[in-house]
């Protein structure tokens, strides 16, 4: 019943976002209040209307529908088809294809578009739609929001950039308050900022020249026939007669989602242009295998055959990411790895990585450590000798915490993920400092994107990036393969995982992360 009213409700004011005339002003709008001037402007823009009975209602939250079809007309999106009979459906379908949110954040099934959206999903939309090129340092733009540590990691990115541009300016106390509601009023004058923003922008540069690559060569090199066993030579990656060896490759996207391009076909594509890793990114949390254990570990089995069928590496990974803390499932993590090391225990393909990206409130001495001693002992019980990579707090990129106390044992390898439209210098620097202090690296995840998967892309700062890793003889994978809608998918959308894959089916990044498997 309350649910129904919800929906009706939403349908209402809906009806009045479309139908009703621009008006300028609403008795509940107070004149000389903080936000009349937001208000009126975005009411005489059109963009926005009152309620039938003349008011505003700026004190109420605004809900998911409400603003993404403000933001969709703000960025001249026009609707499609919706999946259901809501009146937001065709913009809220839109606005989905155009990547501006996911899917789990706001089902397109509708139960969640009259809900309040939280701060900063609003926020990551609003970005996306409006002031995609945008980005914020970290160091500079984290230190002004004082509960920075609430923010989940995937909106991070669009949070930085929306207080460095200007869009989003912290409440009294310094606090953004990330899983709080937004209400009308201050959603207004989140609107009014970024248009006067776009106003002042400069046009928009031309896009980067595309990369030329071979077609695929089909003779592959570096694979594990010709390898076998690794092992780890003080920091570097060693084949099984001991010459140092790079592994290069892709990462599958949440296999939950994007499973079909884990297939043997895919992955032989990938080897076709010369890549000897593939990385199986198991997400623990939104979907993956916490909620559905047997359907996701089926998937994983899939596709490390498919790999070992290819000669390739192949590293499993358990990838936290919304569970920023790997001792929220530590015992979950020990019955798995035991379980895949066991059966992969005289196969010379498999690698392991325990934790993709501890994030949030985590550390290394009290919980990423002690979680890695249990995790690297359920696997060595089965598996003496395979590579264990381990990951670090922010998204694996406290590496320094881990050189100035590493674990016990051999074969051990220590993952830095980097976005190069993110991360650059410094923390490379880090990677030397690391290395230095006798520390082995692996990039087990990196991007030609920003931090969240999106803009760009960052061709120039990759290329710094692998020319980098390769001088040191660092092994990495890329993310991802897989056709979604965003900058640092390897295939253009709708390319199927069962045919060839020509160069235009790859996308930019594609092109040129493919042309940089082998040297
Ligand atoms: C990592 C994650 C990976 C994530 C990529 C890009 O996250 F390991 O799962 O992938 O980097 O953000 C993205 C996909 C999206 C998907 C989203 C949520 O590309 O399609 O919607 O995961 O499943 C990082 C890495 C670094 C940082 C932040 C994140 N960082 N993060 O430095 O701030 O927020 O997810």
């Amino acid at each position: 019943m309350q649910k129904f009213f919800k929906f009706v409700v939403a349908a209402v004011i809906g009806l009045s976002l479309t139908v009703l005339p621009a008006q300028a002003s609403f008795r509940d709008v107070a004149p000389g209040s903080w936000y009349e001037g937001a208000v009126t402007e975005l009411a005489q823009a059109g963009a926005i209307t009152g309620y039938p009975d003349g008011t505003f209602r700026p004190n109420q939250a605004i809900t998911a529908a409400e603003f993404v079809t403000i933001t969709a007309r703000l960025a001249g999106l026009s609707p499609t088809q919706g999946q259901t009979a809501h009146w937001a459906a065709g913009h809220m379908q839109a606005a989905l294809e155009a990547g501006w949110y996911d899917w789990d954040e706001i089902p397109p099934t509708g139960e969640r578009f009259g809900q309040p959206i939280a701060r900063q999903l609003a926020v990551k939309i609003l970005m996306n739609a409006l002031l995609p090129s945008a980005r914020g340092d970290y160091n500079t733009e984290s230190a002004k929001i004082k509960d920075f540590a609430a923010l989940d990691g995937r909106y991070y990115e669009a949070v930085l950039a929306a207080y460095a541009s200007g869009v989003v300016h912290g409440d009294n106390n310094g606090n953004f308050l990330p899983l709080g509601t937004l209400t009308r009023a201050e959603a207004c004058t989140l609107f009014r900022n970024i248009g006067r923003i776009q106003t002042n922008q400069p046009s928009t540069p031309a896009p980067e020249p595309s990369q030329t690559v071979p077609e695929p060569v089909r003779t592959r090199q570096g694979g594990v026939s010709e390898n076998g066993w690794l092992q780890v030579v003080g920091t570097q990656l060693c084949n099984e007669a001991g010459s140092p060896i790079a592994l290069r490759g892709m990462s599958s996207h949440g296999i939950q989602w994007y499973g079909q391009f884990t297939s043997s076909k895919a992955i032989a594509n990938t080897a076709d242009y010369g890549a000897n890793l593939f990385r199986v990114a198991m997400y623990t949390g939104e979907g993956g295998y916490l909620s559905q254990p047997e359907a996701v570990k089926a998937k994983v089995i899939a596709a490390v055959d498919a790999a070992i069928e290819n000669d390739l590496y192949v590293i499993i990974d358990w990838h936290i990411l919304s569970d920023g803390n790997p001792m929220a499932h530590v015992n979950e993590a020990v019955a798995f790895f035991r379980e895949m090391a066991r059966r992969y225990q005289d196969t010379p393909n498999v690698l392991y990585e325990i934790c993709n990206e501890p994030n949030g409130n985590v550390s290394w001495i009290g919980d990423v450590r002690p979680y890695a001693q249990r995790a690297i002992a359920a696997i060595r019980e089965q598996s003496p000798k395979a590579v264990i990579l381990v990951g670090s707090p922010t998204w694996s990129q406290d590496i320094h915490l881990a050189a100035a106390d590493p674990l016990e044992g051999e074969n051990l390898m220590y993952t830095l993920h980097f976005y190069a439209g993110t991360h650059g210098a410094n923390l490379r620097q880090r990677v030397d400092d690391a290395l230095a202090r006798g520390l082995p690296i692996f990039v087990s995840e990196w991007g030609t994107s920003r931090a969240d998967g999106s803009g760009g892309v960052f061709l120039e700062e990759s290329k710094v990036w692998l020319d980098f890793l390769d001088e040191r003889g660092i092994s990495w994978c890329n993310w991802s393969l897989c056709d979604k809608n965003e900058t640092s998918a390897a295939l253009r959308p709708g390319v199927s995982p069962e045919s060839s894959w020509r160069q235009e089916d790859l996308t930019e990044s594609g092109r040129f992360v493919f042309s940089r498997f082998t040297p």
